[in-house]
């Protein structure tokens, strides 16, 4: 049983060297269009800008509908001259309440994710 707090002791050391990581800066939403709560008229595509760089990896935008249709069209992309702004081509969307719900992955590899809602009005 000697080995078993030598072990625990060095994953505490691993962890408290690896916190300063934790703490730097990653990904946040700034500002999407549509805008969170916005009433948007037609919408070709989604875009999401970030307070950093993503990386082009295992980034997701899904659209949804209220019963879970999903009206994204195909994977999103980090836009080729701002590698903060991640977009999305969505289908026509009809009129009513649509949530968007995105994961990017930050330069450290770390995901980071969320969601919000707009509405289509015609
Ligand atoms: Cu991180």
């Amino acid at each position: 049983m000697k080995s078993g707090p030598t072990i625990l002791s060095a994953a505490a050391i691993g962890l408290i060297a690896l916190s300063p990581l934790a703490a730097h800066a990653h990904p946040m939403l700034v500002r999407s269009n549509p805008a969170a709560g916005e009433k948007a008229k037609e919408p070709i595509q989604i875009s999401l800008w970030f307070s950093e760089k993503i990386e082009p990896v295992f980034n997701k935008i899904e659209v949804v509908d209220g019963v879970g249709a999903h009206f994204e069209d195909g994977k999103p992309t980090v836009d080729a001259s701002d590698r903060a702004l991640l977009h999305v081509r969505v289908k026509q969307l009809p009129a009513g309440t649509y949530r968007v719900r995105w994961r990017v992955s930050a330069a450290d590899s770390h995901k980071m994710e969320g969601s919000f809602s707009f509405q289509v009005a015609r």
